[in-house]
């Protein structure tokens, strides 16, 4: 397992291939991206070797050509004094090979083996980054669901070449779960998976009380952050909430929904609700343990897409958002997108005129830097506004001998007016429907 304590930076490669239907922008995105994710997990990338090809190898991921090229880099790090040809120094050889795709566990083996070079592809990496960042026991019981799956084929893969040829590496997969392969098979794998499981299913069932709870509650809607990792949601979350959510310049830096109130409160009250991050090829095992995490956005009555604006790839990036939010069915609330991080832009003028393009671009958004304070004010509103488009005018009369109401009518209603006359005061205001039923079920109630 990779020691989060570790000091210095591992040494790490990248190995890619570029398939014929990838674009060069897109497939050096997907590289720098695979060098942050790198970098979240205390790796400095030293190199990288890439290959065009119109599919994997299927032995081993990269042609056999390219796989020499590799070895021979990596046995010429062995000893070699550090120069200008070898940019490493002598004791600090590479660690890891970071492949840039899921491969196969026979593929991730064979490379292993023929490089001499620990491998990692891109699953592992993702799921070592949430491993780590886990912090509630839901989320850590998640991603120990994934990581199972991930690893029940590369164990018995393990396992068969173990029978055969007698070796064995560390290997992709194993890390971090304390056992080696020969210890747990596959059984016992499903086994685990199946009590986790269960876990979860009965944390589900407690949220879903606890969401039921808050929907209950007089006049709540919700808005739920959503986004690629890193836009900015948890940033956008605290300065609309005023709370202390974890902000940090690193993919994943949130793994929990946290849910908190809109601030200042108006009516309605607004809670809002921050999320994963979503990511290109996000593991498989992780789209589907993380969509409890994602159900939140669901529940919710609006969805702010965060987008970070001052990155290259933001388009991708948006696109992506937008596939997962689909696949989970969240496509149909309404949504708005949030592009983030303009202060990147250096200027008023250059600000106001990117404003305008990604304006007439994506019609209705909101262009912003989460860092000014004007521009989370107008957010405010703009989330407001949304919520009191839906609040309809009703009325209540209370005569003087029952007011037992009244706080509640101005805690829960935006009060319009309040005349009192000899027998009692009418409240004119406007609530959410569901708010107004329930005033007048409390007041007939009363009577
Ligand atoms: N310059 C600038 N930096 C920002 C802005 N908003 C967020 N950041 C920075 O961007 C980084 C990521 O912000 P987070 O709020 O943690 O992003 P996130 O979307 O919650 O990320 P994950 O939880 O990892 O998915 C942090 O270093 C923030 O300080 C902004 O408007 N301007
Ligand atoms: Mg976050």
């Amino acid at each position: 397992m990779l020691n989060p304590e570790r000091k210095s930076p591992r040494r790490a490669l990248i190995v890619a291939v570029q398939l014929d239907t990838v674009s060069d922008v897109e497939f050096q995105s997907s590289l720098a991206e695979l060098g942050d994710l790198a970098k979240t997990l205390g790796m400095e990338v030293v190199g990288q070797f890439t290959q065009k090809r119109s599919s994997f190898d299927s032995t081993a991921y990269v042609g056999v050509g390219k796989r020499d090229e590799i070895r021979q880099f990596l046995e010429g790090q062995q000893g070699a004094p550090f120069s200008q040809d070898n940019p490493l120094e002598t004791n600090e050889q590479v660690e890891f090979i970071l492949v840039d795709h899921e491969i196969s566990p026979s593929q991730a083996l064979n490379l292993e083996n023929e490089v001499d070079c620990e491998v990692m592809d891109r699953t592992v990496v993702i799921l070592e980054i949430f491993h780590r960042n886990a912090s509630s026991h839901a989320s850590r019981v998640q991603v120990e669901i994934a990581r199972l799956t991930y690893m029940a084929p590369r164990l018995r893969e393990a396992a068969k070449r173990a029978g055969s040829d007698g070796r064995q590496r560390s290997g992709t997969g194993g890390r971090g779960t304390g056992q080696s392969r020969s210890q747990m098979d596959s059984q016992k794998v499903r086994d685990r998976i199946g009590e986790l499981q269960k876990e979860i299913d009965a944390m589900e069932a407690g949220r879903d009380i606890q969401r039921s709870l808050r929907q209950n509650q007089s006049g709540l809607t919700q808005v739920a952050l959503v986004g690629y990792t890193n836009a900015g949601k948890s940033t956008v979350m605290r300065a609309l909430t005023g709370s202390d959510v974890l902000v940090a310049n690193q993919l994943f830096a949130t793994l929990d929904t946290k849910v908190r109130t809109l601030y200042p409160e108006g009516v309605p009250r607004v809670l809002v609700s921050d999320t994963v991050g979503f990511i290109k090829n996000l593991p498989h095992g992780l789209v589907a343990s993380f969509k409890s995490t994602l159900d939140e956005a669901l529940s919710a009555s609006l969805l702010l897409h965060v987008i970070d604006a001052s990155d290259p790839g933001f388009e991708m990036q948006l696109e992506v958002t937008d596939k997962v939010l689909a696949e989970i069915g969240a496509d149909s609330l309404p949504s708005i997108r949030v592009f983030n991080k303009i202060d990147y832009l250096d200027g008023a003028a250059a600000q106001a005129e990117r404003t305008l393009e990604l304006q007439g671009k994506y019609p209705g958004c909101v262009v912003l830097s989460a860092r000014n304070k004007d521009d989370i004010s107008q957010l405010h509103q703009t989330i407001m506004h949304f919520f009191q488009q839906q609040l309809v005018e009703s009325e209540i009369f209370l005569p003087w001998s029952e007011q037992g109401l009244r706080g509640e009518i101005f805690s829960s209603c935006d009060v319009l007016e309040e005349r009192a006359d000899e027998k009692g005061a009418l409240f004119r205001f406007r609530a959410a429907p569901e708010v107004i039923a329930r005033l007048k079920e409390l007041r007939e109630n009363q009577q």
